[in-house]
């Protein structure tokens, strides 16, 4: 594990690890204003390639946007040689990497344009984020008491830090109740997605998933899933989703940067079909693996080697 070592890329420069560090009044630890990514650089056998990076920079710009936090030095081409480089600088093999951009030191208050805008990259090995046995055996997930926000609250196209604040009642919720995740249903009462994924529910070979409106992060790895699924010949649809479906659902699934593709083996106790992973899952499972791992054509131009 790299955690606590290495170097960051931290408002122009590389520092060491423990030398990146902000101030106490820093504006983004009082009200929540920072945005954020987190990438997957994978090993594969002609170096590591990071998955999606152009995306995932664009949904980061994006991110800073709807907050009104862009600055002159931070784009698209900048960004994506920033994300390369951290990974060179450490000399990774595959790694986890999140981009940042803050309100930084500056004034305290609920106006934030007096504070500079701050930004940094940073990148460790991170391993399955549900668990070991998460990706072949499943996880054990029960529905939020939590709610997401109404759509004119929190901005959920953004990725932004305070967002999480609710997502973290949600997994601290799922863990004190002895569950591996939670899932948390939007303010109309349908499914949203998971407190760090997104979800996917098969039914009599179909494939569903929450739309945009439902107070979703539009995930990568959702996108990716998706171009997936229709190249095996599934069809996939994009639809409100009642909390029951997820009990009579032959499969569910969670995708995301962090999680990947992590089947649900139950939901609130329910098993969800046979309550293990479901033969759609593992074959989306296996097209993705191959692809990060590049040992299938990369067709849709996903991978930048580094
Ligand atoms: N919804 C939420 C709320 C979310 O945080 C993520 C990513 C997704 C969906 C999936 O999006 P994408 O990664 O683009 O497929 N969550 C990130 C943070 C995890 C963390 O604990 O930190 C991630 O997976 O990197």
């Amino acid at each position: 594990m790299s955690w606590g070592k290495g170097r960051i890329w931290f408002n122009g420069k590389f520092v060491d690890w423990k030398d990146a560090q902000v101030h106490l009044m820093t504006h983004a630890l009082h009200y929540g204003s920072s945005v954020f990514e987190g990438i997957r650089c994978y090993n594969t056998k002609k170096g590591p390639a990071i998955f999606r990076l152009d995306e995932h920079v664009k949904r980061l710009l994006g991110s800073a946007k709807i907050y009104r936090m862009t600055d002159e030095r931070i784009n698209l081409k900048t960004l994506r040689q920033v994300c390369i480089d951290v990974v060179r600088e450490n000399k990774f093999q595959s790694c986890y990497i999140r981009p940042i951009i803050w309100r930084g030191y500056g004034g305290i208050g609920l106006n934030p344009f007096n504070c500079p805008i701050e930004i940094a990259v940073a990148a460790w090995e991170w391993g399955a984020y549900l668990g070991k046995d998460a990706l072949e055996k499943g996880v054990n997930v029960r529905v939020a008491s939590w709610n997401r926000a109404a759509p004119n609250t929190y901005p959920t196209l953004a990725k932004a830090g305070g967002n999480y604040i609710n997502s973290q009642l949600v997994k601290m919720e799922a863990v004190l109740d002895g569950y591996d995740e939670g899932i948390v249903l939007d303010s109309n009462g349908y499914v949203s997605e998971g407190s760090g994924e997104n979800l996917f529910v098969v039914k009599d070979g179909g494939i569903f998933t929450p739309p945009s409106s439902a107070a979703i992060l539009p995930g990568i790895t959702r996108h990716s899933v998706i171009q997936i699924a229709r190249d095996l010949g599934y069809e996939v649809v994009k639809k409100q989703v009642p909390r029951e479906a997820l009990y009579i659902a032959d499969e569910l699934f969670f995708t995301g940067t962090a999680a990947e593709v992590t089947p649900i083996a139950s939901v609130d106790k329910i098993p969800v079909g046979e309550g293990k992973r479901g033969p759609i899952t593992a074959r989306i499972q296996e097209y993705f693996f191959e692809v990060v791992a590049a040992t299938r054509e990369d067709k849709f131009g996903w991978l930048t080697f580094v």
